[in-house]
């Protein structure tokens, strides 16, 4: 057994390692079958001594951190940032610390598994990669020749899924999603780039560290641990900038702020046009700034003036007079005053007008462009690999042919699932997963469930026996990201970087980086003309080649860095808009012509049943998504989330802190048992929890049942007319005691 294996089995407490062996136990037998074990474990080296250290970056969130690991007589010990990478600028975040657990996690597919049960049974069958990879090809050839390869469709998150994509798009998929958009920065990228001609980005190019006024709406930083955003974020607090907070709980970063406002949830809309009637009219924003780039800027002030402070009191429960003080603070500090344009920005389903009303804002301040405002960023050029030209696709993207969301610029997760229920405007019939967990990150599991019903093939690509491994037909088993290269990160950012992510250990039993499977695949599909190159590293050396870098110094060092550009309008940063107007758009033509309000215009949300909560949910510092619950050292920091519940409401109801409730929503969704946090931090007609918890899988032994999940408990969402996003801060509960 080596030592990594014994790691592993000794991370993994005795009662719940039962129920981990039932998903390991076949793989047992298969790997003799593979003969490749003992190879992929010791590579016939003799033992590793001393201390060896290997620059890459992290992969715990999609931050992308530079980091340097540490192994230490060939076990991986640890992982700390690296000081040459500007986005961790040395120091990572709690979750990139404990990232040395990805590869203890006792939770881990350990080789490629073939459901022999019902679907959603989770009992497998190990097979080898060849097995596993030709039961794929050949399901996938038939869906082609049946259907079309654009009935084959993808879910792909994060920089990880780049060469499966390659090998999709040479098989004729179109349809690729991810759930960073339409659930996640869709609605914000798409508000800005109809403002501004420009997305925001990620990393966001917001100029934290130099803001002298910042104001979160909602973004709670600081439980949201974007590394640099965070250190940014300390940084401006420590030099006194003014914090300005809405947020219908006191969160981590309302605990910084000047002024805080417990928003009514839902309404921020109204507390952003009552802030641009008071700037506008009280003449407090940047004149020269929006008559030099602003259009449309007198239709705009026409529609805010029913919109004051008096009118949206009622609304948003914040008092005219601190609607009037904030507005004159934000204006105090312009144009080193930035409103953060937020990242989880599907809430409500009205959510691109709530981020324009926010980069109209910003435009008022004239912080686009500007220092302590939004930077224009830059990457290294690294030219593209010279690949053979891709097919043409015969059939569009299904959200060409439905006719809705004009303004969406990426697949949208919910319109491939419902194609795939309906059929319609063509049939899906299979799905490539690749790191998302979709059960827990669309809304609605039941339509989630349904459509994975009508598939013929099913593929899930995970590190762990996630919700969605369960439901699938194949699970590929990746070697986690400190096992593996991946593509090159030259990153759009502040400073122009390119970062490596290479590999520190070996993957502990059968696990395969992505590239490897894509690869393989592409080859099982007579595709393998696509792939060129042999090994990843010829891949990234040709890449680097052409770009004139050197492939070495970035493997020692783990960044490369280039000339910094000026990143600020008044330091010769080009002012350029990609807007019809080539302006900011106060007034969008664009959306007049789609038939939208050219101008934001405010609707009250949709309250809950009597006696309800508005169910709202955010980060832990110590937690991605529902990624991290069975990593032994971030479970071990946190292994449950709680429910934040208003004290008086507590004492109204007879609980107090720590007791255990269940949460039942508006229809008759019952969570798994979860705690109460009772507490003054929250207004009392909403609940919050930390969203990731209250997994369900069998494959998840060491997360099964721990706290509740808030997905299970959205089964209503409101989908965003312009882009598609799917608002879930809709769905309300009430709290039933557990005996
Ligand atoms: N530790 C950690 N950090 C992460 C992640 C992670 O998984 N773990 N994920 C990363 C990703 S991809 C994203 S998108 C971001 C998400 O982080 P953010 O973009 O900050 O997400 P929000 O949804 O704005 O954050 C939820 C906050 O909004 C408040 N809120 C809820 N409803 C309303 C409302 O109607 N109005 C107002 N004003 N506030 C409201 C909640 O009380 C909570 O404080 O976090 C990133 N950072
Ligand atoms: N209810 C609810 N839904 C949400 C959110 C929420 O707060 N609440 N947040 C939304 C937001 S902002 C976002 S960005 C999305 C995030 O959505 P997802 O990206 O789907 O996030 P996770 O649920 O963490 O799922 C990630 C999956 O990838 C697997 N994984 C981790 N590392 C690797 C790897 O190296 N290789 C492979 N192949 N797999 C890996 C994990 O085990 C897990 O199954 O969710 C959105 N949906
Ligand atoms: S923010 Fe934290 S988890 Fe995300 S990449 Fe950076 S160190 Fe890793
Ligand atoms: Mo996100």
């Amino acid at each position: 057994m080596s030592t990594d294996q014994r790691v592993l089995n000794a991370a993994a407490p005795s009662v719940s390692r039962r129920r981990f062996l039932k998903i390991t136990a076949a793989s047992v037998a298969a790997l003799g079958a593979a003969g490749t074990f003992a190879e992929s474990l010791s590579n016939g080296k003799p033992a590793e001594k001393g201390l060896r250290q290997v620059p890459t970056f992290c992969d715990l969130c999609f931050w992308k951190c530079g980091a340097i690991a540490t192994v230490r007589d060939g076990k991986l010990w640890k992982i700390e940032g690296n000081p040459l990478d500007p986005l961790s600028r040395g120091r990572l975040c709690p979750r990139g610390t404990g990232g040395v657990g990805a590869h203890f996690d006792p939770d881990r597919v350990r080789t490629p598994l073939l459901r022999v049960s019902e679907r959603g049974q989770e009992k497998w069958k190990a097979v080898s990669w060849d097995e596993a990879l030709d039961f794929i090809a050949a399901r996938m050839r038939k869906i082609q020749a049946t259907y079309g390869p654009e009935s084959f469709a993808a879910f792909v998150h994060g920089i990880g899924g780049t060469f499966l994509k390659h090998t999709l798009k040479a098989y004729g998929a179109v349809n690729i999603a991810a759930p960073s958009f339409a659930q996640c920065r869709g609605p914000r990228d798409t508000a800005f780039r109809l403002t501004f001609g420009d997305d925001v980005g990620s990393p966001e190019r917001t100029d934290i560290e130099n803001a002298q006024c910042l104001v979160l709406i909602g973004s709670h930083l600081g439980e949201n641990m974007h590394n640099t955003q965070v250190q940014e974020f300390a940084t401006a607090v420590g030099r006194g900038a003014s914090i300005i907070v809405a947020d219908p709980r006191f969160s981590v970063a309302a605990s910084k702020a000047k002024f805080y406002l417990p928003i009514k949830a839902g309404t921020d809309l109204a507390l952003l046009l009552a802030w641009m009637n008071v700037i506008v009219g009280e003449n407090l924003y940047d004149k020269a700034y929006v008559e030099k780039y602003g259009f449309g800027f007198e239709q705009f002030a026409a529609e805010l003036r029913p919109y004051t402070p008096e009118w949206a009191y009622p609304e948003t429960g914040i008092d005219p007079d601190t609607i009037r003080a904030t507005a004159r603070e934000m204006a105090r500090y312009r144009p080193a005053t930035l409103i953060h344009p937020g990242r989880h920005s599907n809430w409500y389903g009205d959510d691109t007008q709530r981020v324009r009303a926010v980069a109209l804002l910003n435009a008022l301040m004239g912080s686009w462009g500007r220092k302590g405002g939004f930077y224009i960023p830059s990457s290294m050029d690294v030219p593209a690999y010279p690949y053979p030209p891709l097919p043409k696709p015969s059939k569009p993207k299904i959200e060409s042919l439905i006719n809705k969301f004009p303004f969406a610029g990426e697949n949208i997760s919910t319109a491939i699932r419902d194609a795939t229920i309906t059929g319609k405007p063509y049939p899906v019939k299979g799905w490539l997963v690749y790191a998302t967990n979709l059960i827990n990150s669309l809304p609605n599991q039941d339509e989630t469930i349904r459509a994975i019903q009508q598939l013929d093939l099913l593929v899930v690509v995970d590190v762990i026996g996630s919700e969605i491994a369960g439901w699938a037909d194949v699970v590929l088993p990746e070697s986690v990201y400190l096992e593996r290269h991946d593509e090159m990160n030259p990153e759009l950012f502040k400073h122009p970087f390119i970062a490596l992510r290479q590999p520190v250990i070996p993957s502990p039993a059968h696990q395969k980086p992505n590239w490897w499977i894509a690869k393989r695949l592409a080859e099982k599909l007579g595709l393998g003309a696509y792939y060129p190159w042999n090994d990843i590293e010829d891949y990234l050396a040709a890449r680097l080649k052409a770009g004139g870098y050197s492939f070495d110094e970035l493997k020692r060092q783990g960044i490369l860095t280039g000339k910094q550009p000026p990143i600020y309008f008044d330091d010769g940063a080009p002012a350029t808009f990609d807007t019809p107007s080539k302006k900011i758009e106060f007034y969008s033509t664009q959306l007049a012509q789609a038939g939208f309000d050219p101008v934001p215009k405010y609707t009250p949300p949709e309250p809950g049943p009597p006696g309800s909560y508005r169910l709202l949910f955010g980060r832990a510092p110590v937690h991605s998504f529902s990624r991290t619950q069975t990593n032994p050292l971030l479970s071990d920091l946190m292994s449950e989330n709680s429910v934040w519940l208003n004290a008086a409401e507590a004492r109204r109801l007879g609980l107090n802190s720590g007791d255990y409730v269940r949460l039942r929503n508006q229809d008759g969704r019952l969570s798994n048992r979860i705690r109460v946090k009772a507490t003054e931090r929250i207004r009392p007609d909403c609940v919050y929890m930390v969203h990731g918890f209250g997994h369900t899988a069998k494959g998840l032994p060491h997360a099964f049942g721990k706290g509740a999940s808030d997905a299970g408990l959205i089964t209503r969402y409101k989908t965003d007319p312009l882009m598609g996003g799917t608002g879930m801060n809709v769905n309300f509960v009430t709290l039933e005691r557990e005996a």
